[in-house]
């Protein structure tokens, strides 16, 4: 098979990665365009707000986590895509919010201008908000899923999504460390719930719907703690090496805030060691799943060695 040229830097488990990750895109996608309200409904502005951030581009990681997680369990790709797409919906909404001006202060979001410079700050609050109750909305009215398992899925995403376990909390205790000296645990709490909730729920949510036995989702619900450690520790790092071109956002920006990073607070030497025990990590946790788990270990592979 042909390597595309951003294909020739991978490993060939994350080569795999990237190509399931390109073919759930457009799924993704189509049903997100099905899902969200047309530019040309009322209020307008804010649907357009809506699609503006939605289709800037992502790698939608979450949903893809999800279907890979269902996928490896056998649930049915149909069950699986509506929640994929809900938590494609809370992403984009935590990725608007967190560029206002209030918060990150950020002009730059998936290689365009963030939703509050391209409309105005009013528009990109209402454009989150409605995302996250589009989100909660898509998942009560999947008629793919028995109505137990629909509630246990909202109550899970609305767990890692809300605070005190999950991402607001998360942001809140990110925009606190802002200017101050951090512990190792500190930061750990910070990134667990501000990027690891999301992460976690998305495998959590396809082994559910996948009616997963409790073993193979206490140790999902591992990898996906790992994964989401990965992932951030990986966006530090990034951070400091990447360009905007490859990032799609302003680098060195967390430096520049005095954010609380693992670059920062281990130096860059260590923070690489500690990325290989979190990947080692993930794998482990794989381990006692009586599937074939070459995809999710394929992720692991791809969220390490992602260069944007
Ligand atoms: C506003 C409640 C609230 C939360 C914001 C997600 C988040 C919390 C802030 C985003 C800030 C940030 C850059 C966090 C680092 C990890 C992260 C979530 C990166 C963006 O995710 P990707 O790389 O983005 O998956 P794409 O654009 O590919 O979807």
């Amino acid at each position: 098979m042909v390597m595309t040229p951003s294909e020739t830097s991978y490993s060939p488990a994350a080569v795999e990665a990237t190509r399931f990750l390109a073919a759930c895109r457009p799924l993704i996608e189509s049903e997100l365009d099905q899902l969200l309200p047309a530019e040309t409904t009322d209020p307008a502005r804010v649907h357009a707000a809506i699609r503006w951030s939605v289709f800037a581009g992502g790698k939608r990681l979450r949903p893809v986590l999800l279907l890979a997680a269902g996928r490896t369990l056998h649930a049915r790709e149909a069950d699986l895509m509506r929640t994929a797409c809900a938590l494609e919906m809370i992403h984009t909404y935590s990725l608007i919010h967190d560029d206002l001006p209030s918060m990150d202060n950020d002009d730059l979001r998936r290689g365009r201008p963030t939703c509050h410079v391209r409309f105005d700050e009013a528009t990109a609050i209402l454009a989150g908000d409605a995302l996250l109750t589009l989100a909660f909305q898509t998942i009560a009215e999947d008629k793919h899923l028995k109505p137990e398992i629909a509630l246990q899925v909202i109550a899970e995403v609305a767990r890692a999504s809300g605070t005190p376990e999950g991402m607001v909390a998360g942001q809140a205790y990110d925009l606190a460390a802002e200017s101050e000296v951090v512990t190792g645990a500190e930061l750990e709490r910070i990134h667990e719930r501000k990027t690891g909730a999301l992460m976690g729920v998305a495998v959590r949510c396809g082994a559910i719907i996948a009616g997963a036995a409790e073993s193979d989702l206490s140790a999902l619900s591992h990898y996906g703690a790992q994964l989401g450690l990965l992932f951030q520790i990986t966006d530090d790092l990034l951070d400091v090496t990447a360009t905007a071109a490859d990032l799609g956002k302003t680098p060195g920006k967390d430096a520049r805030s005095r954010k609380a990073t693992y670059p920062a607070l281990y130096g860059v030497e260590a923070t690489r060691e500690y990325l290989m025990s979190a990947y080692q990590g993930a794998c482990v946790s794989l381990d006692s799943i009586n599937q074939p788990t070459g995809l999710l270990r394929a992720i692991a592979d791809f969220i390490v060695e992602r260069q944007g």
